[in-house]
């Protein structure tokens, strides 16, 4: 490895030993961009790893809030405001109790990288809280997103910084951060959030956007080996609006998703989540219980497996899209036992680094990244600030084909990347190399700061 490269990961590993996740997604990322920084030494002249890895700024807030019986509760806030370099911070918020700020920095850093892979012009930034959404009243819900939006409002705005739901944060949350922010600026600004209620300046298709989005990657990849959707089966993790995204899309394209995960376990479906009953079903599960996805078992009588993750089932296709580090060692050892062709992670950083190394290099399993196959979904977000700045409203038809576009153009861009430097289809070592080059050269245009 070039000796740059390696001086600015051994710093992080020292430096950021207390947040695992950041050092993950910095080693992931530059050990793959690594022949770019050998062929052109401007990136080290100008020192842009280590100016890459600190977040341009970062807050970091109390928020205090009184439960339904007039308790007090004590949470922490962040917002990491990575890179600005090709448009104004953009992210999403996630509520979750092991949010800490290694979490927080590996989602700004991935973000920077994912927001330049849609073409679009939005920088990268992550935020949230230790806050836990699952089973609380609206009212709690609500009175802790005004607390939040007290502490963040300063910070963020239309040019400056567009958040976005995550973990934890769907539309109800955004509904009520984005009122407190009109309330306390006295004024519209309805850019400064994305995924918004229809009613109020949300975009078609954003709620679909990112499992759409994965699967158009999809058969990007399939085209390019000579295949189709159709007839395929899939094993996806999670069963929040992402899955969601997938399970619909698939089904209307002739595959079917059999598995779905939560937290108790996964539920194996071999008719496929495919029917308009249960796809509405499962909104239904998830918004009154995001900690459990039995019940779908129950209702639809298929087998439910506690305690277990999807892995072991053999399928066409694996798609990991609930959260960080689902797919370890042990997992990724099952995936190839099976010759499972297709491991296209969705949900941010879903492998370690030592089960996707494991997995690129087994004979026959193509690789794509989470940074790519997801990028729809900020993607989306970007075509809804576009619509709220020209006060209009595009048709969900008109959303989807820009969409489909993206996710072509992205699959293409990663492709060539990794073509150019002779790594042949290597989506992940593309889609960083692609993503790298063009925040690095508006870095370089910007001067040093
Ligand atoms: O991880 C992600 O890309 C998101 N949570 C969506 C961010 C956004 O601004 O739409």
């Amino acid at each position: 490895m070039n000796q740059y490269t390696l001086s600015v990961i051994q710093r992080v590993r020292q430096k950021y030993a207390d947040e695992p996740e950041f050092v993950q997604t910095v080693e992931e990322v530059f050990s793959s961009i690594d022949p770019v920084i050998e062929a052109n030494p401007a990136y080290e002249k100008a020192d842009i790893l280590n100016r890459m890895v600190e977040p341009e700024r970062a807050f970091i807030f109390r928020v205090c809030w009184t439960d339904d019986n007039g308790k007090l509760h004590t949470n922490v806030g962040y917002r990491y405001q990575f890179n600005g370099a090709i448009g104004p911070y953009k992210g999403g918020l996630r509520f979750q109790p092991n949010v800490y700020p290694g979490v927080m920095k590996f989602l700004g850093f991935e973000q920077t990288f994912k927001n330049a892979l849609t073409g679009l012009p939005i920088g990268g930034a992550k935020g949230g809280s230790d806050f836990d959404p699952a089973g609380k009243p609206d009212a709690e819900v609500m009175r802790f997103c005004h607390s939040f939006m007290n502490a963040l409002y300063r910070f963020i705005g239309p040019d400056v910084d567009v958040p976005a739901g995550d973990m934890g944060v769907g539309g109800r949350e955004i509904g009520y951060l984005f009122g407190q922010y009109r309330h306390l600026k006295g004024c519209w600004e309805n850019g400064v959030f994305t995924g918004k209620g229809l009613s109020y300046g949300g975009s078609l298709n954003r709620p679909e956007a990112t499992g759409y989005g994965a699967i158009y990657y999809l058969q990007e990849v399939l085209k390019h080996e000579g295949e189709s959707i159709e007839g395929k089966t899939i094993a996806v993790s999670g069963f929040g609006n992402v899955a969601w995204g997938i399970c619909k899309k698939s089904a209307q394209l002739g595959a079917k998703v059999v598995t779905l995960s939560g937290p108790d376990g996964y539920i194996y479906d071999p008719d496929g989540v495919t029917t308009r009953e249960k796809l509405h079903y499962m909104l239904e599960m998830r918004a009154a219980d995001p900690m459990h996805v039995k019940p779908y078992a129950d209702k639809f009588g298929c087998k439910f497996i506690p305690g277990e993750k999807p892995w072991g089932e053999k399928v066409d296709i694996v798609m990991p899209a609930a959260m960080q580090n689902d797919v370890k060692m042990d997992s990724a050892k099952k995936i190839a036992d099976n010759k499972i062709k297709y491991y296209i992670e969705v949900a941010n950083m879903p492998t370690t680094n030592d089960a996707l190394q494991f997995l690129m290099e087994q004979d026959g399993v193509i690789v794509a990244p989470s940074k790519a196959v997801n990028a729809g979904g900020v993607g989306v977000s970007a075509l809804e600030m576009s619509q709220n700045a020209e006060r209009l409203v595009w048709t969900a038809e008109e959303v989807d084909e820009r969409l489909k576009r993206m996710m072509v153009n992205i699959h293409a861009e990663s492709a060539a990347a990794a073509e150019e430097y002779g790594l042949g289809y290597n989506l992940v070592a593309g889609a960083n190399i692609a993503g790298f080059k063009r925040v690095a050269t508006a870095m370089l245009e910007q001067g040093i700061f």
